[in-house]
């Protein structure tokens, strides 16, 4: 692609090119088959006030998408003041159905197929957004993906670990899925689901906002119909006041490898920690948004 075939259509030519990575990438394979389906891909203004909100939602260390772009570009000592328009890109990676089912078995410890996403996938994830941003940068353009630089870091809060940049106030940001009870992402493809974003100078058609509310695709939210992620969570880390980030943490981070341990089912598992995701399979916003019973 050249930058005056770019120019015509951005918006195409960047969801086609993060589509056509994962379906394509030889690194997108789990046993034979895909680990992630087509991705979904949607684009927000950086100066939506969304970005603002966040440091009063999120944090004061939460980064606008303009504060990303000029970190990267003054550490590079190639910054010369902020672009006219920019934009962020966010995209959805669909965990398979094969991964989905293999999870839905469990009660206690991720399958094996859920901790090789969560690292492998998360590595590819990664790839494709460096990637993403070489090739704008090849363009003429300039581009960040916040998440993986030296400036992205956690800030240790009261109520647990929060990110100066989220993936997912920028997916929801780009219209593209609600928050919910167990504190996952519900998108059109559900919320078994990784995500990314990356923030560039290009001038992109922000996608609709097709939700009413931050939390409009649950349905403990809509009518409390719902609490099967509450049933799901071995150490009961979702309650109906939210997701316990802290007894979440410690049981991933920690007490969850001891379990697989004691089960006698190390083999085969990679990572700093297995995952978990449990409150993420066998519940109805697992693949798609749930449907309220009439
Ligand atoms: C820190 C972290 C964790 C921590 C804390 C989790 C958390 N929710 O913050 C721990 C270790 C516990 C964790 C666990 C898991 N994680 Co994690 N984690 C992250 C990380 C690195 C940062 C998240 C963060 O700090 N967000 C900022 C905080 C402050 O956001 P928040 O509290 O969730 O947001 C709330 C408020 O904003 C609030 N809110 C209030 N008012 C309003 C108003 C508006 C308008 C809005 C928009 C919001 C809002 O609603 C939100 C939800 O309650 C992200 C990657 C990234 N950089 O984004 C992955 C990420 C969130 N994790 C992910 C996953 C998959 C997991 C696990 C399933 C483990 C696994 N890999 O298998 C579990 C799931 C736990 C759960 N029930 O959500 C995925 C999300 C997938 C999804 N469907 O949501 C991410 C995005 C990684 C990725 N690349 O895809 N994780
Ligand atoms: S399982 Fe039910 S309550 Fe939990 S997040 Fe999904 S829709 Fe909401
Ligand atoms: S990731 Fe595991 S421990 Fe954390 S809330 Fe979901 S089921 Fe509970």
């Amino acid at each position: 692609m050249n930058a005056e075939e770019f120019k015509k259509n951005p918006e195409l030519l960047i969801a086609k090119t993060i589509k056509e990575y994962i379906v394509n990438s030889p690194k997108n394979v789990l046993d034979g088959g895909p680990m992630f389906d087509e991705p979904m891909v949607g684009f927000a203004d950086a100066d939506d006030p969304i970005f603002q909100e966040y440091k009063k939602i999120i944090g004061d260390f939460h980064m606008t998408p303009r504060e990303a772009l000029e970190s990267r570009y003054q550490r590079l000592g190639k910054w010369s003041g902020q672009p006219q328009r920019a934009s962020v890109i966010a995209w959805i990676l669909p965990i398979t159905q094969d991964t989905r089912l293999s999870l839905r078995k469990e009660t206690i410890v991720p399958s094996l197929r859920w901790n090789h996403t969560r690292w492998h996938g998360e590595a590819l994830n990664q790839e494709l957004s460096k990637d993403l941003v070489a090739l704008l940068e090849q363009l003429g353009c300039q581009a960040v993906a916040p998440m993986y630089t030296d400036f992205w870091h956690e800030v240790q809060t009261p109520q647990g670990p929060a990110s100066n940049w989220s993936h997912r106030h920028a997916c929801f940001a780009a219209g593209l899925g609600t928050f919910s009870l167990s504190d996952g992402f519900i998108t059109e493809k559900g919320i078994a689901i990784r995500c990314g974003s990356a923030v560039c100078d290009v001038p992109l058609a922000p996608s609709p906002m097709k939700y009413a509310s931050h939390v409009a695709n649950c349905l403990y939210y809509q009518d409390k119909s719902c609490r099967r992620c509450m049933e799901r969570c071995p150490v009961g880390a979702i309650t109906e006041q939210g997701h316990d980030k802290n007894k979440c943490m410690d049981f991933v981070f920690v007490k969850q490898r001891e379990i697989l341990k004691s089960l006698g089912r190390e083999t085969g598992y990679v990572g700093r920690y297995l995952g978990c995701g449990l409150c993420q399979t066998k519940v109805p916003c697992e693949a798609g948004i749930p449907k309220k019973k009439s």
